[in-house]
């Protein structure tokens, strides 16, 4: 037989579970500000990173910090920039795009997305035919999306809690109980006159 205690703790768990997984979202968990996204690209004449066509596709998000460690491989002079106004091979730079020295040994550059969310183009602009990929930009999801949260672990807690709760109530309960029926009792023996 199951008692009345074990009801009061089993009702009052399952309700208070279940309407926090029935939540669109508990505690929701924001994006933290923009990434830093390091890419080493290396550079030969024919392909960055000597890979066959296509070269690498660079993926980042809209607002990241992208730092290029950039180096020759084959000892030629290699200049990488991003064709962010998008008029082919021409590097725009000081302008809308974003270039890196040119160099034949090693160089960094570093630059934040600060434009729109699409597909560009990535170039040296000294071999714009054979070094070139896609420079994606993801949208950014700062202040605005939720990222899944695992309920089953946050619902833990608040279940100890809740039958913490329920016994403290079912205590209470019992003992009010207990007094009454004693003084109902001893009422019961006075004798009648
Ligand atoms: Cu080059």
């Amino acid at each position: 037989m199951v008692s009345l205690r074990t009801t009061v703790v089993l009702v009052t768990a399952t309700l208070l579970g279940a309407g926090i997984l029935a939540s669109p979202s508990v505690l929701p968990i924001q994006r933290v500000a923009a990434a830093t996204d390091t890419i080493v690209l290396t550079g030969f004449v024919a392909a960055w990173n000597s890979t066959i066509h296509p070269n690498p596709t660079i993926t980042v998000t809209q607002g990241d910090t992208v730092t290029l460690q950039l180096s020759s491989g084959d000892g030629a002079l290699h200049r990488w920039f991003v064709d962010v106004d998008k008029n082919g091979p021409t590097p725009d730079c000081p302008g809308a795009d974003f270039c890196s020295n040119a160099f034949s040994t090693t160089t960094t550059f570093t630059f934040t997305v600060n434009f729109a969310p699409g597909t560009y183009t990535y170039y040296c602009s000294v071999h714009p035919a054979t070094m070139l990929g896609s420079f994606v930009v993801s949208p950014s999801s700062v202040g605005g999306t939720s990222l899944p949260v695992n309920k089953p672990v946050l619902i833990a807690p608040y279940l100890g809690l809740a039958a913490a709760l329920a016994i403290l109530g079912t205590v209470i309960v019992y003992t009010t109980r207990a007094r009454r029926s004693k003084t109902y009792s001893g009422k019961s023996t006075i004798p009648h006159p």
